[in-house]
């Protein structure tokens, strides 16, 4: 059988065919397309028909490819939402959520019910853009007038098959779900006025979704799909696809976003972990993904679109090893990073505000993100080994932003452990794992990381000595003491 994930990030998309061959699961990408926002008047918007067409012709092509049959999952990035009538329109586009709608809401939301109230029910995040903010200030009539709310690939595959689920992994990122009742709050949902039942029924990854209603889609020539939820947060799917093995590990999701954090059975929402804003996301199997998120190469993205000249990313790598190491200290987690107008000027403010030489050429701006991410993937890790009590020995790397060598290499350096990198393509794999999982091609979780082991080149970084603890506390210095309450 072949399997198809769809996996689609906030900058581009893809559909990959898996299938065990030989004893090892070999991937195939089959097309690979852009995705982004755009700014219409003021406000920042998917386009979802774009999405919808490029799974369509991916979809043309494998059945051009020979193979009439498939199972598929749909993975894409989180909070994000779209409102639909009883009918499956859309009420409106789907907001991104880097739009600047939400940028006060969470101290609004926080007067009636306080942070700690709401992160012990749901041990999520604070982060601006939760689905739970944007839904408050959503445009109350649509809100009212929807008959149901979708996350975006819960939206994807409704559109494939008619049929309406929250599938949790995503779903827990709204920080409306309930830790302890595993269900909606309903204390929450009355706050921002939305009723249970505008969201569709809760399921979790591994539930078998339908089939793709090919009559639907006349203009396209289709092979029969069967969809299935999968773990369909990227993030969720990205650790299904990590290969770690025993109970040393951390692991950082390198996309768009940098997720760093550990894979536990319980949630954790003590203090620490509150005031460090780590979260509690839902994953496959029951887990907990105890993460931090970090802004990411969403930073290296923006400054390159916004270059004059084009670099190609290991490029821009290559213009950062020519200039001398750790000359700015940034918080670049800091929201003002989010989505500026430009991210270049908002990284050389920042730097002339703190009284920091200010990075000019490509290569200083590239080195200067990528130094001080690896020193924040460092304090990450031990705020974690704190935080739990867990003796973290290994990260693994995973996702495209594994591919950058000097990276991996920077990290295992600051973090004085070792680096494990790959697969790039874990996020695609591990929703592939979680359809072989379903329909019973692969047994569980850790048969699934042992075939990923076996069938994906892991590049090994040892750390090299530096004095990685004067590096980290010239960045607390300047980045001052309050760096890990922001989100
Ligand atoms: C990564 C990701 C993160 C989530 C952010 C927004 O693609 O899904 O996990 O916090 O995007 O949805």
């Amino acid at each position: 059988m072949q399997y198809v994930a769809v996996d689609i990030g906030a900058s581009s998309g893809r559909l990959i065919l898996g299938e065990i061959k030989n004893g090892k699961l070999q991937i195939k990408e089959v097309s690979r397309f852009a995705n982004g926002f755009t700014n219409e008047e003021g406000t920042c918007y998917w386009d979802l028909d774009h999405l919808l067409n490029q799974i369509l012709l991916g979809l043309q092509k494998i059945k051009s490819m020979g193979y009439e049959q498939c199972v598929l999952g749909i993975d894409t990035w989180a909070v994000d939402y779209v409102l639909v009538d009883e009918n499956g329109k859309r009420l409106r586009e789907a907001v991104s959520y880097r739009d600047d709608r939400t940028m006060n809401t969470i101290n609004i939301i926080t007067k009636q019910r306080s942070k700690k109230e709401i992160y012990q029910k749901t041990g999520i995040q604070f982060q601006p853009f939760n689905t739970i903010y944007q839904l408050y200030e959503e445009d109350q009539k649509l809100l009212s007038a929807a008959n149901t709310i979708l996350m975006i690939p819960d939206y994807l595959g409704y559109c494939l098959t008619g049929v309406a689920v929250t599938e949790e992994t995503n779903g827990s990122t709204t920080q409306l779900l309930n830790i302890h009742e595993h269900q909606f709050d309903s204390d929450l949902l009355a706050l921002i006025s939305v009723k249970k039942e505008q969201f569709a029924r809760l399921v979790e990854p591994g539930t078998k979704l339908g089939t793709l209603k090919k009559e639907w889609f006349p203009s396209y020539d289709l092979p029969d799909v069967q969809v299935i939820a999968v773990a369909s947060h990227d993030t969720a799917s990205a650790i299904v696809g990590t290969p770690g093995v025993g109970n040393d590990w951390a692991y950082l999701s390198s996309g768009t976003w940098s997720l760093l954090g550990i894979e536990n059975n319980e949630p954790i929402v003590k203090d620490e972990a509150l005031q460090g804003n780590y979260t509690n996301e839902w994953g496959a199997f029951k887990t907990v993904r105890f993460l931090k998120n970090i802004m990411g190469m969403w930073l290296i993205q923006e400054v390159r679109r916004i270059l004059p000249i084009n670099y190609t990313f290991p490029q821009l790598v290559e213009e950062a090893k020519k200039v001398n190491a750790f000359k700015q200290f940034v918080n670049f987690n800091d929201e003002r990073f989010l989505n500026p107008d430009n991210m270049i000027e908002e990284i050389q403010s920042y730097c002339r505000s703190t009284n920091q030489e200010i990075p000019i050429s490509p290569g200083e701006l590239a080195n200067c993100i990528y130094n001080n991410l690896a020193i924040i993937y460092a304090i990450a890790i031990d705020e974690l080994e704190k935080i739990t009590g867990k003796k973290i020995e290994r990260l693994h790397i995973v996702g495209g932003g594994s591919n950058n060598e000097w990276l991996n290499q920077l990290t295992a350096n600051l973090s004085g452990r070792t680096v494990l990198a790959g697969p790039s393509e874990a996020t695609a794999i591990g929703n592939v794992m979680m359809q072989m999982i379903t329909t019973e091609e692969v047994t569980d979780l850790f048969a699934a990381r042992n075939l990923i082991r076996h069938s994906f080149q892991i590049h090994v970084y040892q750390p090299e000595a530096i004095n990685r603890m004067a590096i980290i506390n010239q960045y607390k210095e300047v980045v001052n003491s309050d760096y890990t309450t922001s989100s």
